[in-house]
């Protein structure tokens, strides 16, 4: 995705306004999807697994006089008892009460149990909160819109609720104004050209997640983390050295797939995409390493970026 591509209208004009806005929802309902879109550039990894967002990310968009501060999150989802399920949904649920503006993703194929408990943690923080209905592209009538309309006005009072489609684009606009005119007035936190918080290395270690992720599906567990060891830019050409962990032996076996074949198109996959973010040429080598109960271990979700 380009950054010419950005469905943002010009708001050169007007006060100046700026605040954090978290996009919130169960899982795989598209809210990093939507961030990217909204930002015109590709910064938070999506794939058609749930609980593919682990960290709270933060994206800019300045435009003109606004600054929005989106904050991605993972997906809330009933924990189960490991140590990193617990702390993405934390990362999630504090951010609610952080933030001046929430955006509730719901699905457009329909109200479900697991959106309940996100409503539920949205209302308790107090934040004044927009209902985003995803995916309309999915729907052939959309009438089957309007059930879901009607319960949700009766669910909270949303400032605003907005259809549309994060992958198509549709009414990414409309949704911009409504951010915009949600956010408290006052000057810019982050410098106009910023895109995010996080450094170089862990937007590069999450394209290698999202390129196992996609590349292995159900076949990966989610016990997968990414750490760049070794990022030197020279002639020309980045070089990158990174290692993926896995917590079992037979794991291992199917990341690095028949002869290395399967870490062989993860690391191409990867490539491609960090050229993009570095606009520049890359060089993507990756290792496959075990470590029993990573995700179970405080000191490893430590020494992985989960703080
Ligand atoms: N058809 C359609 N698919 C979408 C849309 N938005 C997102 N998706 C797809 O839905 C899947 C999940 O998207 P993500 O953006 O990763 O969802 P998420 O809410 O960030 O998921 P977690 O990080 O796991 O909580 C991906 O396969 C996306 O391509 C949309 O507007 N229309
Ligand atoms: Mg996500």
């Amino acid at each position: 995705m380009d950054r010419e591509a950005s469905p943002v209208p010009d708001r050169s004009s007007g006060v100046a306004r700026c605040g954090h806005v978290a996009l919130a929802g169960r899982p795989n309902v598209g809210k990093s999807t939507l961030m990217n879109h909204l930002l015109g550039r590709k910064l938070s990894i999506t794939s058609r697994k749930p609980q593919t967002t682990r960290h709270a990310l933060i994206g800019v968009l300045t435009e003109g006089c606004a600054q929005i501060v989106f904050v991605d999150t993972p997906g809330v989802h009933v924990a189960d008892g490991r140590a990193l399920n617990r702390y993405m949904v934390r990362q999630a649920l504090t951010t609610l009460s952080e933030v001046d503006l929430v955006l509730f993703l719901v699905d457009a194929q329909g109200w479900r149990r697991g959106d309940e408990t996100v409503l539920r943690r949205i209302e308790e923080s107090r934040t004044p909160c927009v209902c985003v209905i995803n995916k309309i592209d999915r729907l052939d009538d959309k009438q089957r819109l309007l059930p879901l309309i009607d319960r949700l006005r009766k669910l909270l009072d949303f400032e605003a609720i907005v259809p549309v489609s994060a992958l198509r684009n549709i009414a990414l606009e409309e949704l911009t104004g409504v951010i915009v005119d949600g956010l408290p007035e006052g000057g810019h936190l982050f410098p106009d050209d910023a895109v995010t918080d996080r450094p170089l290395e862990f937007l590069i270690a999450e394209t290698v997640r999202e390129k196992a992720t996609r590349r292995l599906g159900a076949e990966l567990p989610h016990q997968t983390a990414v750490v760049v060891e070794r990022l030197v830019a020279a002639d020309g050409c980045t070089e990158i050295d990174a290692v993926l962990y896995v917590e079992r032996e037979t794991q291992k076996g199917i990341v690095v797939g028949k002869g290395g074949s399967m870490l062989k198109s993860i690391g191409e996959d990867a490539r491609k995409d960090i050229e993009r973010l570095i606009g520049g040429k890359a060089m993507v080598r990756l290792w496959v390493k075990v470590d029993r109960r990573w995700s179970d271990r405080a000191d490893a979700l430590r020494r992985f970026g989960y703080r």
